[in-house]
């Protein structure tokens, strides 16, 4: 019988031949052309860069025979989602010189730019690097931005873990000086020492994508199932304050390849606030040396270890550290997700407004001029700003005394406050999609009001209105805006056409499971209003749409 030999794929030769990530980008980015080759494509994402062209444009112009609109995507890495009043008005600067206009905050509580034109990454970069920020390591085979739930700096005797996710980026971050010299300032890296990069990096870097979040103790808005790595903080009876590892999740699927599949991740064991990187870094030596490097569809860990099993994957990770793990603690029964919408009081005397933000996308239009808000709050108040990761904005940091201010101006700007919201809307996620995700195959972003305002009508005419619903919507099947563990989960499957999935649930540990293949968008509020009239009828008063449809096994 002929044995199969897998050959490694494409991208782990450019990543062996790049020089730690150098390829030929400094020569291309140099020419006059404004695309880049498939090569370099591969590279810029570790870069935190994406090669996109604009899909509303994309027909005609083939139509017509000229070249496609090219234009890139920054995304810059902000831990935990934590930015200075200086860093907001930097991203808001490039947002107008060299990006679309908008700003769009993303469910890892990162910022993306979009419409970027070749000639202007360079200088997107060096903006950014003035404020200490950078776009390296956002996307590519690497440790992505770490995620926290914005709540973890209320939490009394757990103020160290404010810094875990800072902590977290700062181990696990490519020291490749690539960026620095490509990007940021070429002669001054020439004369500096050369960095090695990481053993646990190499010179092919990990199989793919690696992602880490840390949840509050009781707040699952960090969605902690859906990471290679998740962080709950608990107390354990000997070993004291930590955090429980859960190990394997992700979300992401492929619809021509059946082998393929959104996975929770499992609690691997109980780690000491001293043992958490360390651990971590056994983790993702694991994943490197296991992971698959021939088919990039299954080479995320969650495959690792769903296909070792966690008893075999927790004696790989024993291993590499060279010692047993502790078993893990219980976890939470009171985990929850806040929205961290609305002002809340802070234990320091100051406040805390969550603004919603419609699929993370700031910037002024017909609708509301958010982005102008923004800018004058940064410009006038002694604030922090904190990403979460539902795609909204928290001011911190406010005195008692600002607060009427502060509601005037968002009035005056047409941004609705907690209270003016929809519950469907005040947690309705949505990725993207068109006209700039090469993946994508459906609309996503641009048709999430309809959708929206198609099930709050659906709801209103029930007498359900005031019951919360949690929506999330993507272009495909790769889950950028979750919707695995929604309890409505709308995912691009043709041009034109949706699969519909529920029964996941705001507490983000349970998979929502798929109900109706390939319907149109317009249809998604009457195919659910049968299940509606179950609800108002038979749920309990306080009982989830998701946790009903369980319960009553429609999901
Ligand atoms: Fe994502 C690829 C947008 C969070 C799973 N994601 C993409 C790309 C880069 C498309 C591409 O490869 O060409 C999208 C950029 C489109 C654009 O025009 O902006 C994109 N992903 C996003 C964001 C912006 C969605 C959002 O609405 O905010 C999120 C950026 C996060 C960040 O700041 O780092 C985003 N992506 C996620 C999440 C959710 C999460 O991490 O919590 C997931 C599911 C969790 C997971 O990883 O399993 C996710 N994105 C994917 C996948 C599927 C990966 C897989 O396992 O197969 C892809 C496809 C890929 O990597 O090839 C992808
Ligand atoms: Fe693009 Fe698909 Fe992610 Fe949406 S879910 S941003 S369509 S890759």
């Amino acid at each position: 019988m002929a044995v199969e030999t897998k050959v490694e794929s494409n991208v782990e030769v450019i990543k062996r031949s790049s020089n730690f990530l150098r390829g030929g980008l400094a020569q291309e980015l140099a020419l006059d052309t404004p695309d880049v080759s498939g090569e370099s494509e591969q590279l810029l994402k570790f870069h935190g860069i994406y090669s996109q062209d604009n899909r509303d444009v994309r027909r005609e112009r083939a139509q017509a025979g000229v070249a496609l609109d090219y234009i890139f995507m920054t995304r810059v890495v902000i831990p935990g989602g934590r930015l200075s009043t200086e860093q907001w008005l930097a991203l808001d600067g490039i947002a107008t010189s060299v990006a679309d206009g908008s700003l769009r905050l993303t469910t890892r509580q990162a910022v993306q730019f979009h419409g970027v034109l070749k000639g202007d990454l360079r200088q997107l970069a060096q903006s950014l690097d003035r404020q200490f920020l950078s776009s390296f390591g956002a996307c590519g085979d690497v440790v992505r931005n770490v995620v926290t739930c914005p709540n973890l700096h209320l939490e009394s005797g757990q103020g160290h873990l404010e810094g875990i996710a800072l902590q977290l980026r700062e181990s696990f971050r490519s020291t490749s000086e690539a960026h620095w010299e490509i990007f940021v300032n070429g002669e001054k890296a020439a004369s500096r020492e050369e960095i090695e990069e990481r053993p646990f990096y190499g010179e092919t870097y990990l199989p793919r994508k690696f992602k880490i979040a840390v949840s509050h103790p009781s707040d699952n808005c960090v969605d902690v199932f859906a990471q290679d790595v998740g962080l709950i903080p608990g107390d354990h009876p000997e070993a004291g304050a930590g955090f429980t590892l859960v190990v394997g999740g992700g979300l992401g699927r492929s619809y021509a390849n059946a082998d393929t599949f959104a996975r929770l991740a499992e609690p691997l064991t109980f780690v000491t606030n001293e043992e958490v990187e360390e651990v971590i870094a056994s983790v993702i030596t694991t994943y490197r040396d296991l992971g698959d490097r021939t088919d990039r569809k299954r080479a995320r860990m969650k495959y690792v270890v769903a296909d070792l099993g966690l008893e075999a994957f927790r004696s790989e990770v024993e291993g590499r550290l060279g010692r047993r793990l502790r078993a893990p603690i219980p976890l939470p029964s009171s985990f929850d997700a806040d929205d961290h919408l609305g002002w809340r009081p802070l234990p320091d005397g100051t406040w805390q407004v969550g603004i919603r933000v419609g699929a993370g996308r700031v910037r002024d239009d017909e609708h509301s001029t958010l982005r102008s808000a923004l800018r004058h709050i940064a410009e006038n108040f002694a604030v922090t700003f904190f990403i979460t990761p539902q795609q909204d904005l928290i001011v911190s940091g406010l005195r008692e005394d600002d607060r009427n201010a502060i509601e005037a101006l968002l009035v005056q700007h047409h941004v609705r406050l907690d209270g003016e919201l929809g519950n469907v809307e005040r947690r309705a996620l949505a990725c993207p999609a068109l006209p700039t995700c090469s993946q994508a195959l459906t609309e996503s972003e641009r048709r999430l009001p309809e959708l929206v305002s198609g099930l709050e009508g659906a709801l209103a005419a029930r007498q359900l209105g005031r019951r919360p619903l949690q929506l999330r919507m993507t272009g495909c099947p790769n889950g950028c805006a979750r919707p695995a563990v929604a309890e409505i989960g709308v995912v691009g499957r043709t041009k034109s056409t949706y699969d519909l999935y529920l029964g996941g649930g705001i507490r983000g540990d349970r998979l929502a499971s798929l109900y109706r293949e390939k319907v149109s968008l317009d249809d998604i509020p009457d195919i659910l209003g049968p299940l509606f009239d179950r609800w108002g009828a038979e749920g309990e008063s306080d009982e989830a749409f998701g946790d009903f449809l369980t319960r009553v096994g429609v999901a």
